[in-house]
């Protein structure tokens, strides 16, 4: 058994790190603490990343696994809690602001077969625009037979803090006409697309169409369903009871950043959240965990 290899590389503007267990390898970017690939031997990437991905400073990769946190999406689109945190200005992107930052590597261990890595980010340093609270937020990922991701936020101020966040993980899938999402059946969701409907999952989730979908009340476990590949991607999820289900399918894409476009086919977002509902509110001094298990098993 062969020790896990960890090199630190540069991809154009950004530092990154390389990690190569004896059955995997993932890629992560100092940037957003952001995942870029993560493959396992004998088989397709799990992770999609765009092949026209820029690794430039301060505009976020697209693919991979981007952290959206304190809010996603549109910050208008969220509940008022969370917008009452922002104290105006132009300084608003979609999905946050920690994304686009260069998060601290607090340490890099292996332990046997398995490597940790624990990155940070202090919203005191640097100030996050137009979001004046004090609070810590770390992403811890671990590959071994899997792939976890833990994101912890940590309210070290002295008020209550209301985040919506999520894991934007990007997988690679074969045709995104042939996959399926199991394990919603009966949530209730907002469709986005139809002016924000609330309607409610019949069955797996079948695509033929631009799809941006927020599940509410969903489980802990939903798999991506991929049979032209003969395998299952199943994600556990703790601390976490919503998720977006998105795919761009073809007129979006041609409007996407660093998205060639066909790309739509084979990437489709299955996104571990706190949104809506389903929102984080952490009195002072409290700290909230979600959690996210990727592993890949054969149909
Ligand atoms: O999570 C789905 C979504 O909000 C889509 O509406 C789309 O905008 C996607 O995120 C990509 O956002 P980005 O800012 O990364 O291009």
């Amino acid at each position: 058994m062969s020790s896990p290899l960890v090199e630190r590389i540069e991809l154009d503007e950004l530092t990154c790190w390389r990690v190569r267990t004896e059955d995997a390898e993932l890629q992560v970017a100092q940037q957003g603490a952001q995942i870029l690939g993560y493959q396992r031997d004998g088989e397709p990437p799990l992770i999609w990343l765009s092949n026209q991905a820029a690794y430039q400073k301060g505009k976020a990769v697209r693919g991979g696994v981007p952290v959206c946190w304190p809010w996603f999406g549109d910050l208008r689109r969220n509940p008022a809690e969370v917008q009452g945190m922002h104290e105006g200005g132009p300084l608003c992107p979609a999905h946050g602001l920690v994304r686009e930052l260069d998060w601290e590597l607090l340490n890099i261990d292996t332990d046997g077969p398995t490597v940790h890595m624990a990155f940070a980010v202090d919203s005191r340093s640097p100030l996050l625009p137009g979001w004046p609270h004090a609070a810590k937020l770390r992403l811890d990922i671990r590959l071994g037979e899997a792939l976890q991701v833990s994101l912890t936020s940590h309210n070290l101020g002295d008020t209550p803090l209301a985040i919506s966040q999520a894991l934007h993980s990007y997988f690679a899938i074969s045709d995104i006409r042939e996959v399926e999402v199991e394990g919603l059946d009966g949530c209730p969701y907002i469709e986005t697309l139809e002016d924000w409907q609330l309607r409610k999952q019949q069955g797996n989730i079948a695509f033929s169409g631009e799809t941006d979908r927020i599940y509410l009340k969903t489980p802990s476990r939903m798999s991506i369903v991929d049979r032209a590949w003969k395998r299952r991607i199943q994600l556990d999820v703790e601390g976490s009871a919503s998720a977006v289900v998105w795919n761009p399918w073809i007129d979006k894409a041609r409007r996407l950043s660093q998205f060639a476009e066909d790309a739509w086919q084979g990437m489709l977002c299955i996104e571990t959240a706190r949104v809506m509902d389903d929102i984080l509110v952490l009195k002072p001094g409290e700290e909230q965990r979600m959690v996210l298990n990727i592993a890949s098993k054969p149909l």
